[in-house]
């Protein structure tokens, strides 16, 4: 029996993110969150999102870091598919992420834990931000489906 269906086949611990943007649609607009930590990452910018844990799937674990990490409860759309086996991104050696586009339903988001800064990105100014390396590529694939803002 497979006790970790969740867990990627490459031996990389799975992190999962959410393009948070302001249609599922038409997006016009990209939510970006400017890391605190840790030091070699920390100012950089990021799709929000975290680890995986043990006792949850992906998408709990999705919902859960947006509630935790931006105080927001969210609809999640359709998955943005990576390159990996499992449609997943690569993040370095050690982790591979699963990513979603998601609407807001509840709150407003907030820098709460892990962030100092959030901001919205019109759709001219995806790329107004340092993203982190691995977020780039998610956010070129993205772009594609903006509409003007
Ligand atoms: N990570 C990333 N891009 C994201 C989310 C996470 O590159 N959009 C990376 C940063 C960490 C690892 O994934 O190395 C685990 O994330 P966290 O520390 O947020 O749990």
């Amino acid at each position: 029996m497979d006790l970790s269906p969740h867990l990627p086949s490459s031996g990389r611990a799975l992190v999962v993110a959410a393009a948070v943007v302001d249609d599922l649609r038409t997006p016009t607009r990209l939510l970006a969150a400017r890391r605190t930590g840790p030091s070699v990452l920390a100012g950089g910018w990021e799709l929000p999102g975290g680890k995986v844990e043990l006792d949850e799937t992906p998408l709990e674990a999705l919902h859960r870091e947006l509630r935790e990490e931006l105080g927001v409860v969210v609809e999640v759309g359709p998955p943005v598919d990576g390159p990996l086996p499992g449609r997943s991104w690569l993040l370095g050696e050690r982790y591979e992420m699963l990513v979603w586009l998601a609407v807001v339903v509840e709150g407003e988001p907030a820098a709460i834990e892990d962030h100092d800064e959030v901001r919205w990105l019109g759709a001219g100014h995806l790329f107004d931000v340092a993203w982190l390396p691995a977020d780039l590529p998610i956010v070129e694939r993205l772009e594609a489906r903006f509409g003007a803002s």
